[in-house]
């Protein structure tokens, strides 16, 4: 049988390798989310989904051919156990590219973003491997089928090759060749991104259980493809005119939405926290005040505030300690 790695790589195959390769991948945060596939091997989405790079906040991938019959992992200079909980999904993913390669790796992996607590470090992680498995072999692969070699790690990293707004769309083919993730040709300098860090202990279920768990049993989620396709429309529509509002409403009731859909899945999952209510409320609280501020959440408890940089010191007195990001600023070019 031909496997996904197999129909990005055959043509590839006979490419040099360099002695290491080294990429940098930016986290991303949905501002329309992905949750749900329609398969779940290959990480297919049932909808597309649109995000932001997190410029500087990510994963730094360096990789090396290894003469050992198995793959060796760090993370933070730390090499992992196989028992280690992040250990299967890259060794597998390794091991995907090395059966079509013949050779092991030694793959080591910095972050700088806390991993597993919703601020998508799965998606810059995945995204950097691939990058640096590019580098390695000197595949020169185009952006698009890296979007389609990260998204056999994870999901959402395909949204993490290109910086920007980006677009992944959810294909319709049964080999994934047509999901991947394309850049928007839009820029938006005022936009700013608030990382409110509220607990950044690793969360307590995946996304991929939770994602499962929710389609299997919530009876919202039949709802969810065509809220999405709305909320889609209206964010791309407020990201073409720099409509503030529209894009903050719409990723606030994106993410609540999806979110409700967790809520009513049996049993219900959660991953909001007490303090995550409280500073729901804050933001609800500013808006009543005249900050126009909305946040979004992914699967954790942290919140992602979204506001303009004429706002930020009315915004800062709110959250004093939110970690600003201006996607399009000086350090996100
Ligand atoms: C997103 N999330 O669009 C959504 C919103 C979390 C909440 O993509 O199973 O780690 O590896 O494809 O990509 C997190 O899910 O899941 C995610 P897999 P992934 O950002």
């Amino acid at each position: 049988m031909v496997t996904p790695m197999q129909l990005l790589l055959n043509d590839y195959q006979a490419h040099d390798a360099i002695n290491e390769g080294k990429a940098f991948a930016n986290s991303n945060i949905a501002l329309i989310k992905y949750w749900g596939k329609r398969d779940a091997d290959l990480n297919l989405p049932i909808t597309d989904s649109l995000s932001i790079h997190l410029p500087g906040l990510g994963t730094e991938a360096s990789v090396r051919i290894l003469d050992g019959d198995c793959h060796q992992i760090s993370i933070d200079g730390f090499a992992l156990g196989t028992d280690h909980a992040a250990f299967k999904g890259l060794n597998n993913y390794l091991t995907a590219i090395s059966d079509i390669t013949k050779h092991h790796y030694h793959l080591s992996l910095r972050f700088t973003i806390p991993v597993a607590a919703g601020f998508a470090s799965s998606a810059s992680c995945f995204a950097s491997i691939a990058l640096a498995c590019n580098d390695l072999h000197q595949w020169n692969l185009s952006t698009k089928n890296l979007s389609i070699m990260a998204r056999l790690g994870s999901g959402s990293a395909c949204r993490s090759i290109e910086a920007g707004f980006c677009h992944w769309h959810a294909g319709e083919s049964d080999n994934g060749l047509d999901s991947y993730a394309t850049q928007l040709d839009l820029t938006w300098p005022e936009l700013c991104i608030g990382l409110l860090h509220i607990d950044n202990t690793p969360k307590p279920y995946s996304s991929r259980l939770a994602m499962s768990h929710t389609q299997k049993t919530s009876f919202l989620y039949q709802a969810w493809p065509t809220q999405v396709a709305h909320d889609l429309k209206v964010v791309q529509q407020a990201i073409n005119t720099h409509d503030f509002q529209a894009l903050g409403e719409t990723a606030e009731h994106n993410a609540e939405s999806m979110h409700a859909c967790m809520s009513s899945a049996k049993p219900a999952l959660f991953y909001s926290q007490g303090n995550t209510l409280a500073a729901k409320a804050q933001v609800f609280k500013a808006r009543e005040q005249g900050i126009p501020m909305y946040y979004t959440q992914d699967a954790g408890p942290n919140l992602k505030c979204l506001f303009l940089q004429h706002d930020l010191d009315a915004v800062l007195d709110v959250f004093p300690n939110l970690q600003v990001i201006q996607p399009f600023g000086d350090a996100g070019e």
